[in-house]
């Protein structure tokens, strides 16, 4: 099985805009194939290693996953994604991120 066969990150939103600090915001994740959202875990882990899930939903299209996220203080974080993709396959992966103060 060829490696691009597996769901992987194509595009995140946070390339485009900062997160605002202590601001509930949301991220879309694009793969290169579409996810089963049944199976998908997404976390925040921040600086210190605390972990928390976070919500998501599909759309608009079935490689995309739209994750909330709280407001969360300035600082550095990191996104930890579990999908599953129509493959069959399993993706683990980190998306790190920081949130400046003044953006
Ligand atoms: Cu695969």
């Amino acid at each position: 099985m060829p490696a691009f066969a597996h769901a992987v990150i194509v595009r995140a939103s946070l390339e485009d805009a900062a997160i605002k600090p202590d601001t509930a915001s949301e991220v879309t994740l694009v793969f290169n194939s579409k996810i089963e959202t049944a199976f998908c875990q997404v976390s925040i882990v921040d600086a210190a290693g605390n972990a928390r899930k976070l919500d998501f939903k599909v759309g608009p299209s079935s490689e995309r996953l739209i994750v909330s996220l709280p407001p969360l203080p300035a600082g550095a974080y990191a996104i930890r994604y579990k999908v599953l993709s129509a493959d069959g396959h399993f993706t683990d992966n980190v998306l790190r991120f920081k949130i400046s103060a003044n953006p």
